[in-house]
């Protein structure tokens, strides 16, 4: 098996390497690509040294089977062709695909069967939010239909990659020393701030990551939910969190509720309000798993629940998504 990377020097493109390595996903060569100014740098993957190369239109991608991509859509686009041309699978964690008819958008624990169906060789991950929300949904979704959702997130810095990170450790020390902090990664200054705007506006004055939540959920689902959400960005490092309001077609208690996310591939329950335990992005950052906490009746609706999510962004939301896509077509043997 060679796998391959495309934009290894990124937070997520990092991420690979350390899910790979940790899940010891089985392959026998990986080849890190990336763009002229991270080629030839040298990173380190299971005691060996692998020097990353500049992607190019050429035919680097012959002999592989599985491509990550995590260099933005336009890279994605520009290089899909190059990439796939001889049979490579690429699963790519861009928004380039997500919606097209012929590109399945895959969570592993929600659709996992679409990725078979893949007429182009293209895979795609999708927004680490709706990633997150829905393998939560899905847990409800499985023994009442889900209506509507209401969402508000919390998103971290890394959800706009390492330099928006170190842009925000970087605006403490910066506010700490009476400097004017710096503001290039975000559209203001995030530390000590939130910022109810992730992406561009769109026409309907919902934002482009908001407007992802609704149709990505209705894609991957196979559902007709409608999904209204807020998206914000807090000064948090690296997991997202995210407040849920669901209406299902027939009230589902708490206890059925909690019974269910118990039980659901991929989500921790840790709910224990009389113990004060509940996720924190503080606590959840690094770990697989979509933590759900704070499970109640809605007092607004009969039909109504509402739950806390938080998960890892660069792992679930990103990495690891797309690894345990591969290993779900390893195990079905639908490479
Ligand atoms: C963020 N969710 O937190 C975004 C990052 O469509 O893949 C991922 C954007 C995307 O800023």
């Amino acid at each position: 098996m060679r796998v391959a990377i495309v934009g290894a020097s990124g937070a997520v493109g990092q991420e690979f390497l350390r899910v790979l390595d940790e899940r010891n996903f089985p392959l026998d060569e990986l080849l890190l690509f990336g763009s002229k100014r991270s080629a030839g740098t040298l990173y380190t993957f299971r005691n060996k040294e692998i020097i990353v190369k500049e992607l190019q239109h050429n035919d680097d991608f012959k002999d592989v089977d599985i491509v990550f991509t995590s260099a933005g859509a336009g890279t994605s686009k520009e290089f899909a062709q190059t990439i796939t041309k001889y049979g490579a699978v690429m699963i790519d964690n861009s928004s380039a695909f997500r919606m097209e008819d012929d590109i399945p958008l895959v969570v592993p624990e929600v659709n996992g069967a679409d990725a078979k169906m893949r007429p182009r060789g293209i895979i795609a991950n999708p927004n680490c939010t709706t990633i997150q929300m829905v393998v939560a949904l899905q847990a409800i979704e499985n023994i009442s239909h889900i209506k509507t959702v209401h969402v508000s997130t919390y998103q971290a810095a890394s959800g706009a990659g390492a330099a928006a990170m170190a842009e925000l450790k970087h605006q403490y020390e910066q506010l700490i020393n009476g400097e004017t902090p710096t503001i290039e990664k975000f559209v203001y200054q995030l530390a000590y701030n939130v910022i109810p705007q992730v992406d561009v506006f769109t026409d309907n004055l919902y934002t482009k990551e908001e407007m992802k939540m609704y149709n990505e959920t209705r894609k991957i689902m196979h559902s007709d939910v409608k999904v209204s959400a807020m998206c914000v960005r807090v000064p948090v490092m690296r997991a997202h969190s995210e407040s849920i309001w669901i209406e299902t077609e027939r009230p589902v208690s708490v206890q059925e509720a909690k019974e269910a996310f118990a039980k659901a591939d991929g989500v921790i329950l840790m709910d224990e309000p009389e113990n004060k335990r509940y996720p924190m992005p503080l606590d959840i950052a690094g770990k697989d798993g979509v933590y759900v906490g704070r499970v109640r009746s809605d007092i607004s609706n009969p039909k109504g629940l509402t739950f806390w999510a938080v998960s890892d962004q660069i792992k679930k939301g990103a990495a690891l998504n797309a690894v345990q896509i591969a290993e779900y077509l390893i195990k079905e043997n639908a490479l």
